[in-house]
């Protein structure tokens, strides 16, 4: 972190001149689309159940019928949903960085795909996605984006009958390596960092904003209508809606880039 004596104008002028800007994306970014952020998927029929007694390979061995179902339901729903301002404004920040001779690194812990349906290229799923499934018997994986529901819960492999889950992180699960890597390399090396819509509290992934926070030299901003437990370390808080915000500050560091990086 470093102290930013100016405002949001400075903060947008550093962003438009970074060398390597990383966004690391939580529910929040995904709630303007309808996707219930990961403590509200608990709406209506599964507000009974913790996330993270049906998020977890624990859940999954004791009732797989009843897990699947939960995330067959997440699954039909954000397909169901579209894109917003927020996901199309870091899909067009990464456009105008690489035309700039910039990087851009997205690391998302939602499992949606809503930032690759935004046009996002460079995405990291720190957490997976709803729209593959494997087979955990013989690890069989395929995309499963159907509108209507899978015909039964766990739904079979094609290959050994086996039972099938999302590939999505469960708690308790290790993270994809490959993500793990793209993210500690990218957060070693950046000098802007952007974290939207996420309560900052799950790891590994949280342990990345402790990193930018602490890295010299790094231009750190939130966007989050809460507070969250790190909010303080942040050059720029942005007390709003992702949907609102991310395509205000884009909008604003193209305008004073143009200027002649
Ligand atoms: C690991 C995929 C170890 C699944 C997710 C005890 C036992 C076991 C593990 C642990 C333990 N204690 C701690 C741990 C570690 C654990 C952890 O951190 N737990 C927390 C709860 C304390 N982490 C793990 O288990 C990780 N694995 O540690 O493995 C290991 C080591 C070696 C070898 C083997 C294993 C795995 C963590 C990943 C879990 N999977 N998701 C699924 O989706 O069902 S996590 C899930 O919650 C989401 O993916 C997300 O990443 C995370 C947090 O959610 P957020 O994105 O932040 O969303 P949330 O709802 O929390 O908050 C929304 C935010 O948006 C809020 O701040 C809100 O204010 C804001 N907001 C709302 N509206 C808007 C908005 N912002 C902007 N605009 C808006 N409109
Ligand atoms: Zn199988």
């Amino acid at each position: 972190m470093i102290g930013l004596m100016g405002t949001f104008d400075d903060f947008a002028s550093r962003l438009a001149g970074a060398r390597h800007v990383v966004a690391l994306a939580g529910a929040g970014v995904s709630a303007d689309s309808g996707v219930p952020t990961f403590r509200d998927a608990r709406s209506g029929l599964w507000a009974k159940y913790d996330p993270t007694e049906l998020a977890s390979p624990q859940a999954f061995a004791r009732d797989p019928q009843r897990v699947t179902q939960w995330y067959d339901h997440r699954r039909q729903l954000a397909l169901q949903c579209a894109p917003n301002g927020a996901h199309e404004a870091l899909a067009t920040l990464e456009h105008w960085l690489s035309e700039h001779g910039a990087r851009f690194t997205l690391l998302t812990q939602n499992v949606d795909r809503l930032h690759q349906r935004a046009g996002s290229q460079c995405v990291h799923e720190m957490h997976g996605t709803l729209l593959r499934w494997r087979c955990s018997a013989c690890g069989a994986e395929a995309l499963e984006t159907h509108p209507e529901p899978f015909a039964m819960h766990p739904p079979g492999c094609a290959r050994c009958g086996g039972p099938r889950r999302p590939c999505v992180v469960w708690f308790g699960e290790m993270l994809p390596a490959e993500a793990l890597r793209a993210a500690d390399a990218a957060v070693a090396d950046c000098d802007v960092f952007l974290s939207l819509g996420t309560s900052a509290v799950v790891y590994p992934v949280a342990g990345y904003i402790e990193r930018a926070l602490a890295r010299p030299g790094t231009l750190a901003g939130e966007i989050n209508p809460e507070p969250t437990p790190m909010s303080d370390g942040f050059d720029l808080v942005l007390r709003d809606r992702a949907a609102a915000a991310v395509p205000g500050l884009v909008q604003a560091a193209i305008e004073r880039g143009g200027n002649g990086r």
